[in-house]
């Protein structure tokens, strides 16, 4: 009787439930009704009377862990187990990802890019990392301008072999690039990047986008200029604007203007964003200096052009109602997120 109990006890801990299939072999076998361990406690009569204590708790450690193999095996195999969540649960709506969307600085630069593409202007890029010389010195800035100065420019390298390289200040250089490597007529804009060594703050940062325009043909006069601001202007900021230059300095245009458009906000009549004045700054512009044309091989008394640049992150802050430019760089998903495709 003991031998019997003992090899039941092995052969209940060696049987392997692995399914509900299993489980219930397990059970028809051992702790049913009619089952093994209830046919042992059947037999506890036949046990001498001084055995019969010490057998008894014997098939009771039996029964024990028979029912505690059941109990373990459903609680692993119950879909529900323990009263968790269903491990799978196929009727759930799947997650929802965020596939990505376009930067609110490249939708905006997309739509000026249109205006000006249905102008009739191309678009060329150049590199970040600038010479000088086309940074600088073809554009005719004098040696000793202030925006050479270390304060404002990020330089890379100094005493370079083929000069001084730079982070580009403005997409100008694009445009000396382009002079230089096609002859006129040239209709051409120049988007991207450009970088400053300014102090950082909620309304400039170190790195920011450009859009930057040069038309030479000839006979290309300040009037051409105004009309293509003013068609540019409507398209972009809405049919009521107005314009305003006012004369100003480049060291590579002549005559220089900068222009404002009436405020988006208040239409005018000043406010908070306009700072009372009712216009707001959007680019500057003027006729390409002679000694522009000379440097990149375009003669000025055959030719003549003109050439603007524009700062895009300011529109796109104005656009969105952001209040702090370097949400902009941070590439933040909080923020991103809030523009979706
Ligand atoms: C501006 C304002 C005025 C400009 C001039 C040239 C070039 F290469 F033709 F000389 N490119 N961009 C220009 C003129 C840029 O940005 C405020």
């Amino acid at each position: 009787m003991e031998e019997a109990i003992r090899s039941l006890l092995q052969e209940i801990s060696d049987f392997g439930i692995r399914s509900d299939k299993d489980l219930e072999a397990f059970r028809l076998k051992y702790t049913v009704r009619k089952g093994l361990i209830a046919a042992l406690f059947g037999q506890l009569k036949s046990v001498a009377p001084e055995e019969r204590p010490r057998i008894g708790q014997l098939l009771n450690t039996l029964k024990q862990s028979a029912d505690q193999k059941v109990a373990d095996a459903d609680e692993a195999l119950s879909p529900t187990s323990a009263g968790k969540a269903p491990a799978l649960d196929l009727t759930l709506p799947g997650r929802r990802y965020f596939t990505g969307s376009e930067h609110p600085v490249q939708k905006v630069l997309g739509e000026m890019k249109q205006i000006f593409s249905a102008m009739g202007f191309s678009i060329a890029t150049g590199p970040e990392l600038e010479l000088d010389r086309y940074n600088f010195d073809m554009l005719n800035f004098p040696p000793d301008h202030p925006a050479r100065d270390m304060q404002d420019t990020f330089f890379v390298t100094r005493g370079n072999p083929s000069g001084d390289v730079l982070l580009r200040t403005h997409t100008s250089p694009v445009q000396v690039r382009v002079m230089l490597d096609n002859p006129p007529p040239i209709r051409v804009i120049c988007p991207g990047k450009v970088y400053r060594n300014e102090a950082i703050s909620s309304r400039s940062y170190c790195v920011f986008h450009q859009l930057e325009g040069l038309y030479i043909d000839r006979n290309v006069s300040f009037a051409d200029l105004k009309a293509t601001i003013y068609s540019f202007a409507r398209q972009m900021f809405g049919k009521e604007v107005k314009l305003r230059f006012r004369p100003s300095f480049f060291p590579f245009t002549e005559p220089s203007a900068e222009v404002d458009v009436t405020c988006y906000l208040c239409g005018g009549k000043g406010c908070r964003v306009c700072k009372k004045s009712g216009w707001l700054e959007i680019m500057g512009c003027g006729m390409v200096h002679p000694n522009v044309m000379r440097n990149c091989g375009i003669d000025p008394e055959t030719w003549s052009g003109y050439a603007f640049g524009m700062g895009v992150d300011r529109t796109v802050l104005l656009r969105y109602k952001i209040d702090d430019i370097r949400l902009l760089f941070e590439n933040d998903l909080r923020m991103l997120r809030q523009f979706p495709a």
